[in-house]
């Protein structure tokens, strides 16, 4: 193994070849189901994902291989995984009950959640146990018994939405009785921070269009973003029509910088000038350019004058009139450890071109991140280039394929949860008797009635004794696994349904086989924002061994709640399909455009939208520039807000009323730092968080057979660590092993391992547990980013590494439970 290989790109070239292919549809061939019946023969089946449009190729019942669609510019190498998930020694096969509840009830033994020990039994005593701890631990405790807030990457489709479902089960045969949960582990501090800002989310809207970039953008910038690694993900079907603009943008030849603790896959894509700044110090870096914008009054005091407010009462902060501090570029480079000359050098590079301020989200997964998304907000109104062609900033280009030009079609309706409607996202359902922010929930376990903050409201935790999880996975997603691990216990019964044995299957009283969305039938819209395709997402394959369908499962508890036909509305699947497709072709009437009826649409797979001109050239606040009177944003001034009176109200002195660098609970470079190391937890190159963990793509990035870590060459000397040794990563909330790579593509200082690798206690249920495989999150802080926006603070660690010198120890997370 060479120093500065590209694990990625080796892994790469392994899974675009056939024999690739191939080899993963040849896997476990005793793992299906034999009389599987033939779901669709021979030819290709098309389905999609969060990782774009596929054929797939059936032969006497069995999925045997997997083809991008040829309408997909740049599909995802994770694609075999795909395939190989619904065959993976992995899968859940049958409905598995923890022996103590099984023997002794809900309640028992619950220090020993995590060792394994399931029993099998059928469906109809599973589908018994659930109903009854529903009704039972609702009558015992009320409407906030349940914890139904399930939250996590459920697979794309409008009808078999696992999380809709689960409350909608509850709401009709519940009445709404459940806990539900607010907000998301992705944007938890921008999306709050933001409306009071910009008077909208900005993390899920669309972007000043690709082609404007690539034709006006002089500087792009990507700070913390990592978007040729993050697009190959969607949340509805993956659309990948960000790279071709990627590839036209580097032909261009003009700037691309990215500060980033890690030179990237994109920092590599464009040859871009790498800036390492050290881990969690964003704001300061981004006050430091802005101190010398003013300082020598290149800032835009026209652009502020018009379109901003509070930018008076910022700066004897930025200058340090009001604490003493000014807040300079020397000032930041002692923080952020980017040398002063260059801090000064960006500032006047940024000024005087069109720059786009592009970032991603893992500045706000930190300490106080609501402040880093503000600070550049007020960087980029400093910098006066918001709303015209090319310049600002953006919040979305890395995810999604934010900024791909947006299609003239319909769009689809979707199950609802059968709670109170709502306008936009999901996660603003009103639906459920009470809601704690998300992050939140182990400090809910821990402190049921206790009081929390949150946008302004002040709150108390519910006293929740069970919890129902579909379609996510918090025992990788949630910080602080020991501490987790612990608090479950105070949960009487956990119910989680998958058809992946997860640690939080493993972490579960009752475990639920579900299908994937390759053995059902579908509908969905192809492309976040470019929304450019309906797709009919048809069943590739019968369920295999005893999986069921999410929406078969619920119908059956609400049934058996006596809201059978509440929850159906009397239609099957393919009923409820027609149904949302019909919302698509009444609004094909309205905007003019061609929408076939139901069963040509089927037959066709998928119909394709014209993107208009107008859209290829849409400028985000364009309108805005243009007539801030008549287009006013959507804050309380109308106008973007550097100061906020709402958040002044609020009074929280972990989130001040404009953008302030605070230091957070730890991190590298402070005299007292605990640990020399941060630790960066970003999003896996090679999956979707954990999903596709449990598959063959495992086999092209382990190291020494574990989840791999990336450290600097000068780290790992000091440390005797050789490429391909077992190192124990480790601070004072956790420890886990992974396979070194010793590299100069993470900065002195910095460790990366990647969210998502399976917990692999090695004594499962042990609080303080090492953990054989590698999940980060033994390492990170689960505190809320602030009072304001409760957010997860997933990249807040520090910590060390050694090599590790005794036997290491099995990883087991990958084998399924014992009693199997
Ligand atoms: P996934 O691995 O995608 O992670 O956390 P999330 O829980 O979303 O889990 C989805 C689960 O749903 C899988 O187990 C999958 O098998 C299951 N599933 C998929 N489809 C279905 C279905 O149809 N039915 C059922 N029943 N189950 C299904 C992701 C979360 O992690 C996110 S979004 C972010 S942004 C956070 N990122 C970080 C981070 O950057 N750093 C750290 N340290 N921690 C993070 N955690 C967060
Ligand atoms: P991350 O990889 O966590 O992705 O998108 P997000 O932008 O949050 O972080 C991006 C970059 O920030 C990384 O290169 C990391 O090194 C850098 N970084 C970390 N800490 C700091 C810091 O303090 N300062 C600076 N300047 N940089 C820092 C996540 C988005 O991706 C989300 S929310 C989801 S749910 C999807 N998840 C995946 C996924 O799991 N796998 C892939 N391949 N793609 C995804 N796309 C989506
Ligand atoms: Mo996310």
């Amino acid at each position: 193994m060479s120093a500065n290989r590209s694990y990625y790109v080796n892994r790469r070239d392994f899974l675009l070849s056939a024999s690739a292919l191939g080899a993963l549809g040849a896997i476990a061939p005793s793992l299906l189901t034999a009389g599987a019946a033939r779901a669709a023969e021979g030819g290709d089946v098309l389905n999609g994902s969060h990782w774009g449009v596929f054929k797939a190729t059936v032969k006497d019942g069995r999925w045997v291989g997997i083809d991008a669609w040829e309408g997909d510019p740049h599909p995802s190498p994770q694609l075999p995984g795909v395939l190989d998930s619904v065959y993976s020694p992995t899968r859940i096969k049958y409905p598995m009950v923890r022996r103590a509840f099984l023997e002794k009830g809900a309640g028992a033994a619950v220090e020993e959640r995590g060792n394994g020990d399931f029993v099998r039994v059928s469906w109809e005593q599973a589908m018994d146990l659930v109903v009854s701890e529903l009704k039972r631990v609702n009558e015992t405790y009320g409407p906030e018994g349940i914890f139904a807030g399930s939250y996590g990457w459920k697979s794309s489709g409008k009808l078999h939405n696992c999380q809709s479902l689960l409350r909608r089960a509850l709401n009709v045969g519940l009445k709404g009785a459940f806990v539900n949960s607010t907000g998301d582990y992705s944007t938890a501090a921008s999306q709050v921070i933001m409306p009071h800002v910009m008077g909208t989310l900005e993390v899920y809207e669309q972007q000043t269009a690709l082609p404007v970039v690539v034709e006006s953008t002089d500087v792009l910038v990507f700070w913390g973003a990592d978007p040729i690694k993050t697009n190959q993900i969607g949340w509805t079907v993956a659309d990948h029509d960000t790279y071709p603009y990627m590839e036209e943008f580097k032909k261009t030849g003009k700037k691309v910088i990215c500060i980033d603790p890690v030179r990237t896959q994109t920092a590599k894509f464009f040859d871009a000038e790498w800036i390492t700044v050290r881990p969690q110090t964003d704001v300061a870096l981004m006050l430091g350019i802005a101190h010398t914008l003013y300082a020598e009054e290149l800032h835009d005091a026209e652009f502020l004058e018009n379109y901003t407010v509070g930018f008076d009462q910022f700066v004897p902060y930025l200058t340090g009139e009001s604490d003493g501090t000014p807040k300079s570029a020397e000032w930041a480079s002692e923080i952020c450890g980017v040398p002063a000359d260059k801090i000064k050098e960006l500032a006047k590079l940024f000024q005087s071109n069109r720059t786009m301020l592009s970032s991603g989200w893992s500045l706000q997964r930190q300490h106080h991140g609501e402040q880093a998304h503000w600070m550049l907000v007020t960087l980029a109104s400093m910098l006066g280039q918001i709303g015209l062609p090319g310049g600002g900033f953006g919040l979305s280009y890395h995810y999604a394929n934010g900024g791909a030009p947006s299609a003239n079609s319909p769009v689809l309706a979707g199950i609802t949860d059968g709670g109170a409607a709502v306008e936009g996202a999901a996660w603003l359902t009103q639906a459920g008797a009470a809601s704690i922010p998300v992050a939140r929930i182990v400090d809910m376990l821990e402190n049921p009635g206790g009081d929390f903050n949150f946008n302004g409201k002040a709150q108390k935790y519910p006293a929740v004794k069970m919890a129902y999880w579909v379609g996510g996975n918090p025992f990788s997603h949630h910080q602080d696994r020991n501490r987790m691990v612990k608090a479950w216990q105070k949960f009487e019964t956990v119910i989680v349904q998958d058809f992946q044995w997860t640690a939080s299957a493993r972490f579960a009283d009752i475990v639920l086989p579900a299908t994937t969305a390759y053995e059902r039938n579908d509908i969905e819209n192809v492309g976040d924002y470019s929304l450019k395709a309906v797709l009919a997402m048809k069943k590739v394959i019968d369920p295999v061994f005893e999986a069921r369908n999410d929406f078969d499962i619920f119908s059956e508890i609400a049934d058996k709640l006596g809201a059978g036909d509440a929850f159906t509305e009397g239609k099957d699947e393919m009923g409820w399909l027609k149904e949302f497709y019909s919302a698509a072709e009444q609004q094909g009437a309205a905007k003019n455009i061609d929408v076939p009826d139901f069963d040509t649409f089927w037959e066709k797979g998928i119909l394709t939208f014209e993107i208009p001109e107008e859209a290829k050239q849409y400028v985000r606040y364009g309108d805005y520039r243009e007539d801030p009177l008549l287009e006013p944003l959507g804050t309380p001034s109308g106008k973007i807000e550097i100061f906020s009176r709402n958040i002044e109200k609020m009074g929280y002195e972990d989130c001040p009323a404009h953008p302030t660098w605070m230091e957070p609970i730890e991190r590298t470079g402070t005299p007292d730092a605990k640990f020399p190391m941060h630790v960066d937890a970003a999003h896996p190159e090679y999956r979707l968080h954990s999903q596709l963990c449990g598959t063959k793509l495992r086999d092209e990035y382990m190291v020494a057979g574990r989840e791999p870590c990336l450290i600097n060459a000068k780290d790992a000397e000091a440390r005797g660590i050789a490429d391909g040794d077992v190192v124990r990563v480790f601070n004072d909330r956790g420890q886990l092993l992974a396979g070194a790579i010793v590299t100069e593509d993470v900065a002195p200082g910095v460790v990366r391992v990647f969210e998502g690798g399976w917990y692999s206690p090695v004594e499962g249920g042990k609080p303080g547990s090492l953990d054989a495989y590698g999940d980060v999150n033994n390492l990170t802080v689960d505190i809320g980013t602030s009072s304001l926006a409760q957010g997860n603070c997933g990249h807040t660690a520090i910590a060390d590494v050694e090599k590790y010198t005794e036997t290491p120890p099995e990883v087991t997370a990958f084998d399924g439970p014992k009693a199997e």
